[in-house]
């Protein structure tokens, strides 16, 4: 077992049983000219994850951990999408629209695809996601069960909507938790530190929280 100092204690994990995993890294979240900035954020809090989520995703690869990169969209002809996130927020410019990297949150679109800084290896499973958590309507548990998964490393955007709901989800199907604060971002610094407390508040109720540097010691002891 291999030992990270974590919060609320240290987290234990197998090499062979424990993914990473890197929730909707995308152009349109994360990149000056995408959707999340075209609404108004500012993406720049979004981009200090990548460095250190570069860093980890390295060494997982280096150490032969199992690499899983989600996306969130939806299909071309947008029969996926619901009525009510297309009509959420009154946008002029949504979902399944023509933005400024192609149409918005549509699949196969560029703004959709990750970041060329985490770009997925050949092999690794990418999957898509129609809605906030990952684990909702696709094949996520399937394959971690096939690989004989039960505990994950996240990382990835946003911190209180994607990846928090994403940890409820494997909370709820007996995954163990990881979350890398500095791999995280969020548009909103109140969000962040909040979607981080909640994680490891009251022993652990969703799971961990560790950061970079103290994950990457870890996994160089496993
Ligand atoms: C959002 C996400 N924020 N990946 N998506 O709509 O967190």
């Amino acid at each position: 077992m291999a030992k990270v100092r974590a919060e609320p204690y240290e987290f234990e994990f197998e090499r062979a049983s424990c993914a990473l995993v890197i929730v909707d890294m995308q152009r349109d979240f994360v990149d000056p000219g995408g959707f999340g900035e075209a609404l108004g954020n500012d993406v720049s809090l979004l981009r200090k994850a990548i460095a250190p989520t570069q860093k980890v995703l390295a060494a997982a690869r280096a150490k032969k951990l199992l690499v899983i990169h989600t996306r969130e969209g939806h299909r071309p002809d947008l029969a996926d999408l619901p009525r009510n996130k297309k009509l959420r927020g009154r946008l002029k410019t949504g979902i399944g629209d023509k933005g400024p990297m192609g149409r918005i949150l549509v699949r196969g679109e560029y703004g959709h695809d990750i970041v060329d800084e985490l770009k997925p290896a050949p092999g690794e499973p990418v999957v898509d996601k129609p809605g906030k958590g990952a684990f909702y309507a696709t094949d996520l548990d399937a394959i971690l069960h096939a690989r004989g998964i039960w505990q994950l490393v996240v990382c990835g955007v946003t911190t209180e909507v994607c990846v928090n709901t994403t940890v409820r989800e494997a909370n709820d199907r007996g995954y163990d938790c990881l979350v890398l604060e500095d791999c995280v971002g969020s548009y909103f610094p109140a969000f962040q530190k909040a979607a981080l407390e909640m994680v490891k508040a009251q022993g652990g109720i969703f799971g961990w929280v560790s950061d970079s540097a103290r994950f990457l010691k870890g996994l160089a002891r496993a």
